[in-house]
């Protein structure tokens, strides 16, 4: 049976002609214009990023390699007895676009584990920070910590072939995201059980079972870690996250780097940090409303004061998407599953029927729709992860597979440094004839 690298290789191989092919024949066909709009407003929908990981359609979400979330979670190999499947086969059907068998996936759990020891000074690092310190902050200089251990810039600098990069680098992601978990649970007891003992990782568990055995969580949380792992992987090229991890690659800055950066991008509250900001906003009703439920009416105030004072509602709207986004339906039907009498998850469902009506009416967000923020948190308190700081620690883990599979093929097909142009706001107004 071929390892998931030599699978990888024959794809890289297969790939590569069809890049030359458009970059040689059909370098200078037009595919889009550029509007004004979209100049000043953040580059929405400029078509200028390849990627074949993952695409975004607004109205259907996310579709990993082809496939819809829910056609993933079908068709992925599950560890015995759980519901959520292995989140060592997302990583090989993002790299490679194919399905792996239970023994493919069994492969890449063994070369995980094999790849899970951490240098000492990782710890030592993590264990200097101060208590108050943001996870987020945590976990960057963790990874950047690890970037000693690069093989790519071994190799670069002993002059390797350009064709060889995605070789390195595939080295070093692998070996980055099997230690993921490890430094996540690690800062979370560091910050939140200092007085527990650290459960170092068990070998005979997966990605995600591994995980909550370090969080010293039982079942269904090592389902939740799976679930939370695969949704959060990757939404196409464009967003914060996604974008940053490639950009600091395409200066052939190693996945260390890449991968602290693109954690410092979604420790933004528009990004991925908007997960806790909903767990503290609900926290904020609840305590208003005297911890009981509030009515719809109440509710409905709620939200009203909060677009009022100026604030955005967090966990809804969307860059991109126009309709409600299919990772938190995969969330929410698990919470009807196994946590439908909650509280906060009733707030949850209550804000799901009143914040878009509300959205519509105040007239200014493209999408009232909730997104993949507004379900997460309220599954992580329910399995006592109650640290809402920590909940983007998550997203992280998550995302970097996402990352480190694009950078990966980045440097199969030989992307070069990325360098848009920018303009004068003079230039701005002469191309458009306000100015000579
Ligand atoms: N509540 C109130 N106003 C909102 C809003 C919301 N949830 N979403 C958008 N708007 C407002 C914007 O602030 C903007 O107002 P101004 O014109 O005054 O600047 C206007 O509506 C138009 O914005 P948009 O085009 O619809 O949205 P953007 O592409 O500019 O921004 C955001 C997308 C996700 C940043 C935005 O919807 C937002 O701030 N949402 C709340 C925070 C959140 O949930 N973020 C997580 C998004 C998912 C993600 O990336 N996770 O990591």
């Amino acid at each position: 049976m071929p390892t998931l690298k030599e699978v990888l290789y024959d794809k890289i191989q297969q790939h590569r002609p069809r890049t030359t092919r458009l970059m040689k024949e059909f370098g200078d066909t037009v595919i889009a214009d550029v509007s004004v709009q979209q100049v000043l407003g953040g580059m929405r929908g400029i078509k200028s990023l390849v990627t074949d990981i993952s695409y975004l359609d607004p109205y259907e979400g996310i579709r990993y390699r082809g496939h819809t979330l829910p056609e993933v979670f079908e068709m992925l190999p599950k560890p015995e007895g759980a519901e959520m499947p292995y989140v060592e086969g997302l990583w090989y059907l993002l790299l490679t676009g194919e399905v792996p068998t239970e023994s493919e996936v069994q492969d890449v759990m063994i070369d995980f584990t094999n790849r899970r020891t951490i240098p000492r000074y990782v710890w030592d690092v993590i264990d200097s920070f101060p208590s108050e310190s943001h996870p987020m902050a945590i976990l960057s200089a963790a990874v950047m910590t690890l970037e000693r251990e690069s093989r790519f810039n071994i190799e670069y600098r002993m002059g390797a072939s350009k064709m060889d990069y995605w070789d390195s680098t595939y080295e070093d992601a692998t070996n980055l995201i099997a230690k993921m978990p490890l430094i996540g649970a690690y800062i979370y007891r560091k910050l939140y059980e200092p007085n527990k003992t650290h459960r170092y990782h068990d070998p005979h568990l997966d990605f995600g079972g591994n995980f909550a055995y370090m969080m010293g969580k039982d079942i269904p949380y090592d389902d939740v870690s799976r679930m939370y792992f695969i949704i959060h992987a990757d939404h196409e090229s464009g967003n914060v996250s996604a974008h940053t991890g490639h950009l600091v690659a395409s200066a052939l800055s190693d996945v260390y780097y890449a991968t602290s950066a693109m954690i410092n991008g979604l420790a933004g509250p528009l990004h991925g940090l908007a997960n806790q900001e909903v767990l503290r906003w609900i926290q904020g009703v609840k305590e208003k409303m005297g911890n009981k439920l509030p009515s719809v009416e109440e509710m409905k105030k709620f939200v009203w004061d909060t677009l009022n004072s100026g604030q955005v509602i967090p966990g809804y709207g969307h860059a991109v998407l126009r309709k409600t986004d299919p990772r938190y339906m995969v969330q929410r039907e698990f919470a009807l599953k196994h946590m439908p009498d909650d509280e906060l998850f009733q707030y949850v469902s209550m804000l799901y029927d009143v914040v878009p009506p509300i959205l519509k009416e105040h007239g200014k967000a493209k999408n009232p729709w909730p997104n993949v923020d507004a379900q997460s948190g309220v599954i992580q308190w329910h399995y006592g992860v109650t640290q809402y700081d920590f909940y983007t620690v998550l997203f992280a883990i998550g995302r970097a597979i996402g990352v480190l599979s694009n950078i990966i093929w980045d440097r199969a097909l030989g992307y070069p440094i990325e360098r848009p142009k920018s303009v004068t706001t003079d230039m701005l107004e002469e191309l458009v004839g306000i100015k000579k």
